[in-house]
């Protein structure tokens, strides 16, 4: 019993961050990002340079024909109408304008939403829940959450991971800034979205679209690795549960508790599917959706109570014994 609380007490070593990536349009890492990035950029240029010959005609005239010291005939200038010449330039050149960045525009919207998914790539399903992320990869037989690791795409093998995005109650939104714009998560609907990481990372993301109390806590991260290194992932991630002897009593706890209904261990009586997927949770750096770093201590503090870190969210406060409590961190902590 001792040694189990201490085993509770023991922080799991932080899992190592990789590079943090910032969550910057201006740096795009991705092919999406990256065309999307060049239309702004474009759009911005020519809406720009619009702006500048605007306002200085205007002040220049400003300047030009201020009302002198010496000018007390209060006179209009004389005035002009009906030049064809002007009226036709005034016509034409914004028409022009216009229709260069609808064109431009249209043709990055095209390459990026036609992109037809090679063979070899990894699709995945992710599904918007208030507030949290699941993560399905159903070729690999793995369920996870907040966190999709991806294989990254170096020169010559492009590996685009395909996302399709739903959504089990409001609409939320994908958007990791480095990666893509944002594509929303729409109940009774599949959305599609590519993405292809050029580096290795951790990139972060949010929902970009508020879907509730807790929106603001819906964080998300894309964890591009090594293709041999996601395939290894992917393998760990497709085991059920370690059954080790001595986490027996632990386990039991685990299991008379309502924990059962809402979320999944895969080998145990575990199978709820309201809230993540706890198998292999101690492989993920952060709980609640990016709110905790998963650490011992935050693990203990959340089971505790969820409510003190992310208040409002969908897991009651459980009010679990002390005894309790022991048992199940412990627990939670040999799901590797
Ligand atoms: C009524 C359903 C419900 C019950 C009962 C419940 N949970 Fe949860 N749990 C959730 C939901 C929903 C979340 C996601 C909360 C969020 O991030 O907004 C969650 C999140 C978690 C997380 C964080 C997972 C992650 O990857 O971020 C852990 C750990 C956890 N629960 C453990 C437990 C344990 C242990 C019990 C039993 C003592 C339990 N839960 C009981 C619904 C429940
Ligand atoms: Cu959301």
């Amino acid at each position: 019993m001792l040694a189990l609380a201490a085993l509770a007490w023991l922080q799991s070593p932080t899992p190592a961050l990789t590079e943090h990536r910032i969550a910057n349009i201006f740096k795009p890492l991705a092919s999406p990002a990256e065309s999307e990035y060049q239309i702004a950029l474009f759009s911005f240029v020519i809406t720009g340079a619009i702006f500048v010959a605007v306002a200085g005609l205007i002040i220049y005239t400003m300047v030009r024909f201020r009302r002198r010291r010496d000018d007390d005939t209060r006179q209009e200038p004389p005035q002009v109408y009906g030049s064809n010449q002007i009226e036709a330039a005034w016509t034409v050149i914004p028409i022009l304008i216009v229709f260069v960045l609808i064109g431009v525009t249209a043709r990055v919207v095209a390459s990026v939403e036609n992109a037809s998914p090679p063979a070899s790539t990894v699709k995945l399903t992710l599904i918007g829940h208030q507030w949290w992320w699941e993560v399905q990869y159903p070729d690999f037989g793995v369920v996870t959450a907040n966190e999709i690791h991806v294989p990254v795409s170096r020169d010559g093998a492009h590996t685009a991971t395909y996302l399709q995005l739903e959504s089990v109650d409001v609409i939320h939104s994908f958007w990791v800034p480095q990666l893509s714009g944002k594509t929303d998560l729409i109940p009774n609907r599949d959305n599609f979205l590519w993405i292809d990481p050029r580096e290795p990372g951790v990139y972060l993301g949010n929902c970009a679209e508020y879907c509730g109390t807790q929106h603001a806590n819906m964080l998300l991260r894309v964890i591009a690795e090594e293709r041999s290194d996601f395939e290894r992932w992917a393998a760990e991630q497709r085991r059920p549960a370690e059954q080790d002897g001595q986490i027996g009593e632990a386990r039991a706890t685990f299991e008379s508790l309502s924990c059962v209904n809402c979320h999944t261990v895969k080998g145990t009586a575990a199978a709820g599917k309201f809230g993540p997927d706890l198998t292999h949770l101690m492989s993920r750096q952060t709980l609640g959706a990016g709110v905790l770093a998963n650490t011992g201590a935050n693990l203990r503090a959340w089971v505790n109570d969820p409510q003190q870190s992310k208040p409002g969210c969908f897991m009651p406060s459980m009010k679990l014994t002390d005894r309790e409590l022991d048992q199940v961190v412990a627990y939670l902590q040999t799901l590797k």
